[in-house]
C-alpha cells in the first residue's frame, strides 16, 4: 500500500461492514479528516494481510510505518488523539461504556452467525433469541434518553449505530422486530438512525446492498430473505 498521504488518516473498509461503520462514524463525530478506501473481501488486496494480521477491515493507516486494526482500538485511538473525548471523564462509567461496547461486538457476531453461518431454521432461530436475550439486557441497561445514557453522544453510541441497522433490516424486510417490548432501546435506535455520522457511514442505497448482499450467502436468512421481495 504505497498510496499514502501523510497528512491523512487513511481508513480502508468495505461499503457494508458494521466494524468500518463504528469507526466512520467515530471519525465523523470527532471532526478527524480522513480518507476511506473500500476494497473488496472476496478479492482482498496482498497487502491488507501484510499490514492486519487478522486480515479484515477496519484498517487505519496512520502514516508509513504504523497501522492499527479491530476497529474499537482505533476508535479508542481516535479519541485520544481528539481534543473532545466521546467517554465519561468518570473512569467507572466509561470503563462501563467501555464493557457494553464489547457487549456490541458480541452482538454484531451474532448477526454474522445469521448472515453467514446459521444454515438450519433451529439454529437461525437460536441465535435469534440469543440477540434477542441481549437486546433485553441493554434495555435493562439504559435510562430512555436520546443515546446509551444521557443526551450526549458517546463513543459508545458509535458502536450501535451498526447494531440497529440490523435491527432495521429484520423489521423492514422481513417484519420481524427485535426491540417489540424494548420501548427505550427503541428510541435510542431512533436517535441514531437520524444521527448525521451514522448515516454518512454507509453509501447510498445501502438497504438494497445489504439485501443484495445477505442473499447471495448459503445461510437460513439468506434463504428467507429470498423470499421477499427487495425493498
Ligand atoms: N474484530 C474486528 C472484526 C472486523 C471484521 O470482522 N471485519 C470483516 C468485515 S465486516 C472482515 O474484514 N472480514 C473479512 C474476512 O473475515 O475475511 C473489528 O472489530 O475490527
Amino acid at each position: 500500500m504505497n498510496d499514502f498521504s501523510p497528512d491523512t488518516l487513511h481508513l480502508i473498509g468495505h461499503k457494508l461492514c458494521p466494524y468500518v461503520q463504528r469507526v466512520v462514524i467515530a471519525l465523523e463525530e470527532l471532526n478527524v479528516p480522513y480518507k476511506r478506501t473500500d476494497i473488496e473481501l472476496e478479492n482482498k488486496p496482498d497487502w491488507l494481510e501484510q499490514l492486519s494480521p487478522i486480515n479484515k477491515v477496519p484498517l487505519l493507516l496512520i502514516n508509513k510505518d504504523q497501522y492499527l486494526f479491530e476497529s474499537d482500538v482505533i476508535c479508542e485511538y481516535l479519541n485520544e488523539i481528539s481534543s473532545i473525548s466521546l467517554h465519561p471523564k468518570d473512569p467507572i462509567q466509561k470503563a462501563q461504556h467501555r464493557a457494553w461496547i464489547a457487549f456490541g461486538s458480541g452482538i454484531l457476531q451474532l448477526f454474522a452467525n445469521l448472515i453467514y453461518n446459521d444454515k438450519s431454521e433451529a439454529s437461525y432461530q437460536k441465535t435469534l433469541q440469543d440477540i434477542k436475550q441481549k437486546l433485553s439486557f441493554l434495555e435493562n441497561q439504559i435510562t430512555g434518553s436520546a443515546y446509551f445514557t444521557s443526551t450526549c453522544f458517546h463513543l459508545i453510541d458509535a458502536s450501535y449505530g451498526p447494531i440497529f441497522r440490523y435491527v432495521d433490516y429484520f423489521k423492514n424486510h422481513l417484519n420481524y422486530d427485535l426491540l417489540s417490548n424494548l420501548k427505550r432501546t427503541r428510541n435510542w435506535a431512533a436517535h441514531l438512525r437520524n444521527r448525521p455520522s451514522v448515516i454518512r457511514a454507509v453509501p447510498k442505497g445501502y438497504n438494497d446492498q445489504l439485501y443484495k448482499f445477505i442473499a447471495q450467502n448459503n445461510s437460513y436468512l439468506a434463504q428467507i430473505s429470498l423470499n421477499k421481495p427487495a425493498l
